[in-house]
């Protein structure tokens, strides 16, 4: 069938609006017409060529809501007119890693998925008869995809599609990286570094378990309003701290944050997330992508004396299993999304999207078809 895409010919280049063609669902997979998708940081850099897994031409979006079109043979969870959001990070429920309950990463298919390939190993998008990548299983950036069944979260049909989208990443990256990952206590002193998408999610999440102290750190003053709204008690500009960053974080946290969260994606403030974290029980969560060849340091020493890095990935979210439950949290009035999505538009205008995000003017732009 054709079907509307944005379609990322080249790294850097601004994506283009073409139709391309799509062939149905195979056994196991499912065609789901997209309804709505979130532009999210990592579409940006994957596009901007810094993406070690980075393909072109290729389909982005890994955001989206929408609804059941066609099951291929052998679907049993889902029926067509069911309401969906695509997992990039899938629940099998069978591999080891669905097995362990100390990750929430499904191995069944990541091998294809970095590929830009179907499980079978093929495309279903093509272009001009030349086969065109999917992009982290999903390819939102499009009005129909395919995806294979163990990669769609059935939700209910009264929730809105184009705020729900932003469940499909940032809202569970966020929320999740705080009640999974770090399971923060109540009472916590908590450092959220970038106010972006996915840390005002984390302050949210800090907020939602009762964190005491919620310090949010970003270049951008004018990220501060939304972030106290959502239950940020202090603001650092690194730009306006005269000394060490550091220190002024460990000295306004009062020895320390319990937990600190990076949500940036740079390895200098990585290491800053990790170094004003307490002595003792500290701990650091990178949420953020860096781009091919970067590496983290930090001395030994502040591990040594007891702080902790680690990372998360979706939230440590099980996706079939936990986002309809953060749905409704939504629907029923315990997270607030609406205030985050601050810019809709039309999948023509997806490069308005970006040029928001790079300018730092949007929290979260919707694509709505
Ligand atoms: P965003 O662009 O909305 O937000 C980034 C924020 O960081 C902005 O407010 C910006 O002003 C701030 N910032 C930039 N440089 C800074 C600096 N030097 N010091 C302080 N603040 C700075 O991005 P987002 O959508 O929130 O994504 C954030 C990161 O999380 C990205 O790297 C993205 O790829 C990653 N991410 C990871 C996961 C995961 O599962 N681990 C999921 C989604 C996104
Ligand atoms: N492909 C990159 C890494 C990109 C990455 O870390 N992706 C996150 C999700 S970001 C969502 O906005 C993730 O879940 N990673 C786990 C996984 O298995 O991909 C690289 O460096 O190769
Ligand atoms: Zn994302």
């Amino acid at each position: 069938m054709d079907v509307r895409a944005a379609v990322a010919f080249e790294a850097g280049k601004p994506l283009e609006i073409e139709t391309v063609q799509l062939e149905g669902p195979k056994a196991g997979e499912v065609l789901v017409e997209i309804k709505a998708s979130g532009i999210c940081h990592t579409d940006a850099f994957t596009l901007s060529g810094e993406d070690p897994e980075g393909l072109f031409p290729s389909i982005f979006g890994h955001e989206g809501a929408g609804v059941v079109a066609e099951c291929g043979p052998g679907v049993t969870s889902l029926k067509p007119g069911d309401h969906v959001i695509p997992l990039y990070t899938p629940e099998c429920r069978e591999c080891d890693y669905c097995l362990n309950p100390k990750t929430n990463l499904c191995q069944a298919i990541r091998t294809t998925q970095g590929q830009g390939l179907m499980p079978d190993g093929t495309s279903r998008f093509s272009y001009k008869g030349k086969p065109i990548f999917h992009y982290m299983g999903c390819s939102t950036f499009a009005n129909y995809t395919v995806l294979p069944e163990i990669a769609l979260a059935k939700i209910r049909k009264d929730a809105p599609f184009d705020k729900v989208c932003y469940i499909g990443c940032g809202v569970t990256t966020g929320i999740g990286a705080v009640v999974n990952t770090a399971k923060v206590t109540p009472g916590a002193r908590v450092v959220v570094f970038g106010l972006g998408g996915i840390g005002l999610n984390v302050i949210q999440g800090a907020r939602m378990v009762g964190a005491d102290q919620i310090v949010g750190v970003d270049i951008n003053p004018a990220k501060k309003p939304l972030a106290e709204k959502f239950g940020m008690t202090d603001f650092v500009n690194p730009k306006e701290v005269s000394g060490d960053l550091v220190a002024h974080l460990v000295e306004l946290t009062g020895g320390g944050a319990d937990w600190s969260f990076e949500c940036i994606g740079r390895t200098d403030t990585m290491r800053q997330a990790l170094e004003c974290c307490h002595k003792g029980w500290g701990e650091s969560v990178i949420i953020g992508v860096a781009g091919a060849g970067q590496e983290i340091s930090t001395r030994p020493f502040q591990l040594v004396t007891g702080r902790t890095w680690k990372g998360s990935a979706f939230g440590g979210a099980r996706g079939r299993t936990d986002v309809p439950k953060i749905v409704d949290w939504y629907m029923d009035g315990k997270i607030n999304i609406d205030d985050l999505i601050t810019h809709t538009m039309p999948l023509e205008e997806i490069n308005k999207g970006f040029d928001l995000m790079h300018e730092g003017r949007s929290i979260r732009s919707v694509v709505v078809y």
